[in-house]
């Protein structure tokens, strides 16, 4: 047991370092638009970039059929294992999730480190997680995403040992090692759940508590660097960080927030969605993604000026419906579009999504009729109250039954018991009179 728990702290896999130099290598179906691939790499070095990597080269490669060893064939991996040697790449990136024993044989052909696009984002996030629940949200994916890969952690210390001198791993003591190491890998899952689980439960009591203050609530969310926090910042110069990099954003913020006409409302920035987003990654930020679709209206940020502006707000969409929240009442925000000269763009927006504004968070231009868009939409929402009405407030309660829905009305000697369905805009005026749930 001690053993264990001392190894617990030696297991180290690999260590992506800052400042490496980085091959990226995607592939795409010979006959297909090698566009879509290069387009994937871009955002790929964009993630290197985040992440303090130096991309020496990018090569996307044509495919017919994908090899279950080694994931490329091998004229191919030949050739490229050539171009990571003249570039001294430290490591070599694929922009496709390649599964443990693809990696582990890569390793062996490459010679150096192998890793894919989910590792990078998880690596991403792991470095820029600041509260507690995303750094354990975080910490639970990187355990989930080593688990089935121990053979390959256990191949690099047997080489390391080995020329070290040390020969410490002997032949068969590999596979006792990684017995050992899934029970480690096992324990840290269960403690990690188990804390998640208690932060979570204060988060949800937090969230019950502003839902108690009966406040409209707004989520900005949209595809990462669309512009969230910049909006953010401009509404209500919350002190949020806003970068020219991906994943800017890791935790969500919330900000309290006057529309222009006095009605107060709570205003949420959220973590920014990508393309290709690795499962454990979705898994492990759903609870904070959840919290902020759990809103009255999502704000839908799109980068307009962005090449890839449509199939990233679809990317967005995926995910919201991965969220049950693609039917949720939303109004969709045409953002940057101080660098977007050409009016079809944003014409095109239009058409496929309802309720567009086109604003510049950086300049502030279409920030007004945003706002009114927001009001109009908070109009717009509807909830179910239980109420007491003092049979005196009668005009209180016709109005009650001709711009809501009633459920139930009972009538008692002198009060109305009513529950009904109700414009949220007619809130404050029953608001005396609520009963609790
Ligand atoms: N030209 C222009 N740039 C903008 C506008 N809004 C945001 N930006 C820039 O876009 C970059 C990303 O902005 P962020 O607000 O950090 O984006 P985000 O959506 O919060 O990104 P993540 O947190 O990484 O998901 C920054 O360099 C901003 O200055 C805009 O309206 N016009
Ligand atoms: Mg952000």
């Amino acid at each position: 047991m001690i053993e264990e728990k001392k190894k617990e702290q030696q297991m180290q896999p690999f260590q992506l370092k800052a400042m490496s130099k980085a091959l990226l290598i995607g592939a795409y179906r010979s006959g297909t638009d090698i566009k879509g691939c290069d387009d994937c790499l871009d955002e790929l070095e964009r993630l290197c970039d985040t992440y303090g990597l130096k991309t020496v080269g990018k090569i996307a490669c044509p495919i017919k059929k994908l090899d279950s060893a080694a994931y490329l064939g091998s004229g191919k991996l030949e050739e490229l294992k050539i171009a990571a040697n003249q570039l001294e790449a430290g490591v070599v990136i694929f922009d496709d999730e390649i599964s443990p024993h693809q990696q582990r044989n890569l390793e062996k052909i490459f010679q150096r480190p192998v890793i894919d696009r989910t590792e990078l984002i998880i690596e991403v996030f792991a470095q820029r997680a600041k509260t507690r629940e995303a750094r354990l949200q975080i910490e639970l994916a990187k355990v989930k995403y080593q688990f089935p890969r121990l053979k390959r952690m256990w191949t690099h210390l047997s080489r390391q040992t080995a020329t070290a001198g040390g020969g410490a791993y002997l032949k068969g003591e590999g596979e006792k090692q990684i017995e050992i190491d899934r029970r480690i890998l096992r324990r840290q899952i269960d403690r990690l759940n188990e804390e998640i689980e208690q932060v979570v439960e204060q988060r949800q009591t937090q969230r019950s508590l502003r839902l108690r203050t009966g406040i409209p609530t707004f989520a900005i969310v949209g595809y990462t660097n669309a512009g969230k926090s910049t909006l953010l910042k401009a509404l209500t110069h919350a002190e949020v960080l806003v970068e020219d990099k991906l994943f800017a954003t890791l935790d969500t913020t919330t900000r309290k927030f006057s529309l222009p006409n006095k009605q107060e409302i709570l205003l949420i920035d959220t973590v920014g969605f990508i393309r290709k987003i690795p499962h454990t990654v979705v898994a492990a930020f759903k609870s904070t993604l959840e919290e902020a679709v759990h809103t009255d209206i999502l704000l839908h940020l799109i980068d307009v000026s962005h090449p890839l502006a449509e199939s990233q707000a679809e990317e967005s969409m995926l995910v919201l419906k991965e969220l049950g929240a693609e039917k949720h009442p939303m109004i969709t925000i045409l953002n940057k579009i101080d660098q977007c000269p050409n009016p079809v763009i944003a014409a095109k927006f239009r058409v496929k999504y309802p309720k567009t504004v086109a604003i510049s968070a950086t300049e502030g231009t279409g920030i007004d009729e945003l706002l009114q868009l927001m009001i109009k939409e908070i109009s717009l929402l509807r909830k179910i109250v239980k109420a007491r009405i003092p049979q005196s407030h009668y005009a209180l309660v016709s109005e009650l039954m001709r711009e809501g829905r009633v459920i139930r009305c009972e009538y008692e000697e002198n009060d109305i018991l009513i529950q009904v369905e109700i414009p949220a805009r007619l809130e404050y005026k029953i608001q005396p009179f609520l009963l609790n749930s």
